[in-house]
């Protein structure tokens, strides 16, 4: 398959509880802002969610709950296809290709598996093979870029070696992606911790994620809350003292996308951090309102959710199937023939 002359852009998000600010700042504001000047896939990735133990029915609930919060969000089938992992073969039958080529090694130094698997009693073989998961993601559709937030670079590498040790063995086939990482708002920090990043797992903690279905009180009340430091001056800064602050700086220059010295600008005269947070909760406030609301009528159609998600499986296939019977070939694998007729 040639390449299209629009750069292809290929990433995924996990249906596992809500979609958090850090989700939507770090990844999908990105791919909404993309739409229409490349060639989008965007993918639900459940086969990545169920390396973590899930409860089934949940997780074919909250499936359908991130396809309407992506589509509420701005993702747009008409212009990028939005698809379920599991819809599409293509996935697991390349991941398992690709895992005869990828040294244990490479998986065993990822430091997502090192985090998450001290997290578990008993770890899981996915969960240290789950990047070799992700490079066929990303690799079947010949994606150019992959963005994602920064503790996602590492596994975007990881790809890159596993693409370059499969082109070296058996001639070129795949395109070497590139990360694409936002200069600003890589790394939203939990609101309870600025130390730590805000994500899914560790929203049980009181005041740690915003969720963007979360009324507007909650994330009132989890601004108001949130971590900061015992001085009062309102600036972006390296200072791990400061994380707090820079936080939320970042999330209002996001979200409002203005640059640093106009953020800065708007809280010249603020009254403290009391201040500050209320700015930054109004700001968030507004921006995910209509998220919400169009979420709130979407989820109300999952006939409409199932559709998109069976159109958009039916595109994803028709690129990546020719790919890994391309793989198959290139590894020695024997076609199956078609049936005789009697
Ligand atoms: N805090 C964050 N700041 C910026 N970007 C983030 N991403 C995640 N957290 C932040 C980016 O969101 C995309 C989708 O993430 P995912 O659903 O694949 O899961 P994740 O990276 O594992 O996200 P979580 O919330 O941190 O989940 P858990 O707690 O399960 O690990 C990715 O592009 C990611 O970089």
């Amino acid at each position: 398959m040639g390449q299209t002359a629009r750069p292809r852009v290929f990433s995924g998000i996990q249906p596992t509880s809500g979609v958090t600010l850090g989700n939507y700042i770090g990844a999908i504001k990105n791919w909404v802002d993309f739409q229409g000047q490349k060639d989008n896939l965007f993918c639900l990735v459940d086969l990545h969610a169920i390396t973590i133990k899930q409860d089934p029915a949940e997780l074919r609930a909250r499936t359908r709950e991130l396809m309407a919060m992506l589509l509420a969000c701005g993702l747009d089938p008409a212009r990028s296809i939005v698809f379920l992992q599991s819809h599409v073969r293509a996935h697991t039958e390349a991941a398992w290709l690709l895992n005869c080529v990828t040294p244990i090694g490479w998986l065993q130094k990822m430091t997502q598996f090192k985090d998450k698997s001290v997290k578990q009693e008993s770890v899981l073989t996915g969960l240290l093979t789950y990047p070799v998961l992700m490079a066929a993601d990303i690799l079947i559709y010949k994606a150019n870029e992959v963005p994602v937030g920064e503790d996602q670079k590492q596994h975007v590498e990881l790809t890159r070696n596993i693409a370059e040790r499969f082109n070296g063995l058996f001639g070129e086939l795949f395109v070497i992606p590139e990360p694409v990482i936002p200069k600003l708002g890589a790394r939203i920090m939990g609101l309870d911790d600025p130390s730590t990043k805000m994500s899914k797992s560790s929203a049980h903690k009181p005041g740690h994620a915003i969720f963007l279905s979360d009324s507007a009180d909650t994330i009132l009340r989890a601004f108001k809350r949130a971590v900061t430091d015992s001085g009062g001056e309102i600036r972006f800064s390296d200072d791990p003292l400061k994380a707090g602050v820079n936080n939320l700086l970042t999330i209002y220059a996001t979200i409002t996308g203005k640059d640093r010295v106009n953020v800065e600008a708007d809280f010249i005269g603020a009254r403290g951090y009391g201040d500050l947070k209320l700015r930054v909760a109004e700001t968030v406030i507004e921006a995910l309102r209509p998220i919400r609301e169009r979420y709130e009528a979407l989820i109300k159609e999952p006939a409409n959710l199932d559709a998109n998600m069976r159109r958009g499986a039916e595109a994803a296939a028709a690129i990546s199937e020719p790919i890994v019977r391309q793989m198959k070939e290139m590894m020695g694998l024997t076609p199956a023939q078609p049936s005789l007729s009697v």
